[in-house]
């Protein structure tokens, strides 16, 4: 029997999708059939990941792609499950991180018309009016398999549209009977049904950004997620040194520029000053970023010139965005920035010039990183920049690390101190949740490295730690997952300093976001999945407790976590 499940089974395998983050229902029997036929005849198929949770299958999903590039498929029941993937589908939205969704819909028949007639009570409930508009907001594509005829091409268009710029998650619906019905084999040729292929800028840009970047005496690029690109890393590094042009991270969400270069100027998050690059800088180049500064404490000086490149330089999913560029262009940042270095060429580039701005780049980078390691020495108390020291020591420079820090986001990036593109990820959204299952999924990708994922505690129990630690423990994906628990959720409470400082909530005692009788976090992990666990609320246990977790995960082959109790 072939259906348009085995169809849609087919399709996931000509396209390279390995996983099936899965999370059954009633919707589903035409697929699980499918997929038990194709185990018997021994045919290729994604391996099934049973997600116990779909926030936690989503995620997995998306930590797959940022380390591969690659989508992988969530598979959810009806409504119910696509509601239940929650934010994790505005984390990969916003991160542009390539997801294909399967769900089932609720059955078209009642009375046994179809081979997947309703049967069952829920299937009345579960029948809504625009099941897709849960998630039409987010996604690149959206689309309900009609008939199962052309099931394979939908799939393939559908990862199309994933897999270009802008790139994000997409969105597939089919009725149990569309699910069930037997349909013709389609062939399948898969150069028809790649991804777009990138756009570079116009020469005249590429010139005139060249051009200005020469010219200038504090040239400045920022950028949050060219490093989704291991070649713009590369392209990055090569203009900045030919040049001698400052990088400044602006809310990274990928490792961008090797931290440790002289040319790298630091990162920025919410810290409520203005950066000192920028306020320098006369030309700035914005390359990949979302949110380059934040306008009400840090920007460019009024006379700066600012270029724009991005693969969606007008933010079309933003209703409010602009950072006064003089010039805006779509492109995908490695060609541009090599269009960039081969205009150079046309240009007198004044040496001396040049190696004044090396030194002065050489002389700000040792400036940040002299503050950087005068934070990280120990206190008393063990604060997150100590343990992001000691743990970067720890892992080394080719571990992965997960990061959903919060109130320490700036701390991560600046104290693991970054070197490699694929090194670090954030979720590049706003829903908090995503570290462990884009632990797992990163570990799935990368099976011989280590994956380290570091959250506050507030995002450690948005994560669904019972569903990541039992997924890691049976899928064989064993991480470090580090705690920074700061004993409940400080993000609200700067926010409401920023906005009423005087006010009643600044002196309260209590202000609702304090965790009193916290759960023991490292044993929910070790409950679920058998998880090595440490309890950390020292300098002095730090060490130790990271070196057992480490050869837990070496030797053992588990789960670790540290709980880190930090100032
Ligand atoms: C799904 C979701 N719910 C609520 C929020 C609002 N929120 C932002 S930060 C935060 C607290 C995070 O706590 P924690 O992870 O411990 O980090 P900390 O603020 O303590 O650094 C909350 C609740 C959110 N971003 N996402
Ligand atoms: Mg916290």
């Amino acid at each position: 029997m072939y259906t348009a499940s085995s169809a849609i089974l087919e399709a996931l395998v000509e396209a390279g999708v390995e996983y099936l983050f899965a999370n059954f229902g009633s919707d589903h029997p035409g697929l699980i059939e499918a997929i038990a036929q194709a185990r018997a005849a021994k045919q290729p198929c994604p391996k099934v990941i049973t997600a116990p949770t779909e926030m936690v299958a989503m995620s997995a999903a998306h930590g797959y792609a940022q380390a591969t590039g690659r989508a992988q498929a969530v598979l959810v029941h009806v409504d119910c499950g696509t509601q239940a993937l929650g934010g994790a589908v505005h984390n990969a939205a916003k991160g542009r991180v390539p997801v294909l969704i399967i769900a089932g819909m609720s059955p078209a028949t009642q009375q046994g018309e179809a081979r997947g007639s309703r049967n069952e009570f829920i299937q009345w409930i579960q029948d809504v009016p625009d099941q897709r508009g849960l998630v039409r907001g987010y996604v690149r594509y959206e689309n309900e398999i009609r008939v199962g005829a052309n099931a394979k091409q939908i799939v393939h268009r559908a990862l199309q549209f994933a897999h270009s710029d802008p790139r994000g998650p997409v969105y597939l619906a089919a009725p149990r009977e569309v699910l069930e019905a037997e349909v013709p084999r389609v062939a399948i040729d898969m150069r028809q049904w790649q991804p777009l292929a990138p756009g570079g800028l116009n020469p005249e840009a590429a010139r005139e950004i060249a051009g200005a970047l020469a010219g200038a005496d504090r040239p400045l690029i920022v950028t949050s997620y060219l490093g989704r690109s291991s070649t713009a890393v590369q392209e990055l590094v090569a203009l900045a040194e030919q040049l001698g042009v400052g990088v400044v991270e602006s809310v990274p969400n990928y490792m961008n520029f090797p931290t440790t270069h002289p040319c790298y100027l630091g990162v920025q998050w919410n810290e409520r000053r203005q950066n000192t690059a920028l306020a320098q800088a006369d030309v700035v180049l914005v390359i990949d970023s979302d949110v380059p500064w934040i306008g009400e404490v840090s920007r460019p000086r009024a006379d700066a010139r600012i270029f724009h490149i991005d693969a969606d330089p007008l933010k079309q999913q933003m209703p409010l965005w602009y950072i006064g560029a003089t010039l805006q262009c779509q492109a995908y940042a490695s060609l541009a920035l090599t269009q960039i270095r081969g205009a150079l060429e046309e240009y007198e580039t004044d040496p001396e010039r040049i190696e004044r701005r090396r030194k002065h780049l050489a002389a700000e980078h040792a400036g940040w990183h002299a503050g950087v390691s005068q934070r990280e020495q120990p206190k008393d108390a063990l604060t997150a920049e100590y343990l992001a020291a000691c743990l970067r020591e720890a892992i080394g420079e080719d571990a992965i690390v997960v990061s959903e820090s919060v109130t320490n986001f700036h701390v991560v990036s600046q104290h693991l101190r970054r070197t490699k593109p694929g090194t670090l990820f954030s979720s590049g959204g706003g829903s908090l949740g995503y570290n462990g299952g884009a632990a797992v999924g990163v570990k799935l990708a990368k099976p011989d490295s280590l994956v380290v994922a570091i959250c506050g505690d507030g995002s450690y129990l948005f994560c669904q730690p019972s569903t990541v630690h039992w997924m890691a423990r049976r899928y064989e994906a064993p991480f470090l997952h580090v705690v920074l628990n700061n004993g409940g959720w400080r993000a609200p409470r700067q926010a409401v300093l920023s906005v009423h400082p005087d006010g009643l909530a600044a002196k309260a005692p209590d202000i609702d976001i304090h965790f009193p009788n916290a759960p023991d976090y490292a044993a929910i992990a070790a409950a679920a999945g058998g998880a090595h666990p440490e309890t950390v609320r020292s300098v002095a246990e730090l060490q130790p407790a990271i070196e057992r977790a480490l050869n837990a995960i070496r030797k053992e082959k588990r789960a670790a976590v540290i709980d880190a109790h930090i100032q």
